[in-house]
């Protein structure tokens, strides 16, 4: 069974690759990207230049390498999406519109990573139930759910196995986020260790779910290989591991490097986004359906995060 992976250089596809090889094998496995190339010791069969934008081009890679299951990573995230609203849209709809084309067509499973961003500032923000309103106020958000909607759509009309989760912020070490709202609690670390010093552009009680990169590559996994008349949703899971303030990250870092010290200039749009998600999802269904368990907490994360970026 092969594997696609688009989006595969991006912070969590730079990951997926490896432990997508581990399960599979890395002949099983191909990489599609667009601007840069996997690192040279990726574990791939192939690798693929590719625009998600060019459904016909998606095609021809899907059926050369006969194609099972595609992990549609590739995307805007929020805040650049914010700076620039037409490309996100371009991107993370038509995008993932070609992605479940093609797996019609060819009859591929899907993974659609969906986010905290696909909630809004009606919904509730304290245990976020799996079904309720989401009515997001950014066009990151507005992609979400509409991505949410369509792999249903998918699902429901055409039979295509589309699921997803929606992801907290996630904080990894190997590759940067870039572009969205919650990588201050990415950049944090790299700071707190050259320079004992962070200036985070959120305020210091913005509470967001967060989750360590190792178990979202397991959830992606778990979630892919769980036995479909177990499963009630689907798609768009909310999944959290742990929920926090970057006051309370700066705490823990502290524990470590007693001399780090964290300033605030907060951003607005940045703050305005943050301040529209919710602070701490329930993640009942997706314990229920398919036995997501998270393995890191935040002082497990912070010691491990610190640990390999020394
Ligand atoms: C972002 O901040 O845009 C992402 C997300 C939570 O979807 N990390």
């Amino acid at each position: 069974m092969m594997h696609l992976v688009t989006g595969a250089t991006g912070q969590i596809g730079s990951e997926l690759l490896p432990a997508l090889a581990e399960v599979y094998g890395a002949d099983h496995v191909i990489a599609v990207g667009h601007r840069r190339e996997p690192a040279a010791d990726m574990p791939v069969a192939a690798y693929c230049s590719l625009d998600i934008r060019d459904q016909a081009a998606l095609k021809k890679i899907v059926a050369k390498h006969r194609i099972a299951c595609i992990y549609h990573l590739a995307a805007l995230l929020s805040a650049v999406a914010e700076a620039r609203p037409q490309l996100a849209w371009d991107i993370n709809m038509n995008g993932l519109f070609n992605v479940l084309e093609v797996a019609r067509e060819h009859q591929c499973a899907v993974f659609f990573p969906s986010s905290i961003g696909a909630f809004g500032p009606n919904t509730p923000k304290i245990d976020t139930p799996q079904d309720t309103l989401q009515r997001p106020s950014t066009v990151y958000g507005i992609s979400k759910v509409a991505g949410e909607l369509l792999c249903d759509y998918y699902q429901r009309r055409y039979g295509v196995d589309a699921r997803g989760l929606r992801f907290p912020g996630l904080i990894s070490y190997r590759t940067p986020p870039g572009g969205g709202t919650t990588d201050y609690a990415v950049e944090i670390f790299a700071a707190a260790l050259q320079n004992r010093r962070y200036q985070c552009f959120l305020k210091a009680d913005t509470q967001l779910d967060m989750m360590y990169m190792p178990d979202a590559i397991a959830a992606i996994i778990q979630l892919m290989q769980a036995n479909p008349s177990e499963l009630q949703h689907h798609n768009a899971f909310n999944i959290t591991a742990m929920s926090f303030t970057p006051e309370q990250l700066a705490a823990e870092i502290r524990k470590h490097i007693p001399d780090f010290n964290i300033d605030y200039r907060i951003d607005p749009i940045r703050q305005g986004i943050a301040d529209s998600w919710p602070a701490h999802m329930d993640d009942q269904a997706a314990r229920k359906e398919w036995g997501w368990q998270p393995r890191y907490d935040l002082p497990a994360m912070v010691s491990d995060m610190l640990l390999h970026m020394r």
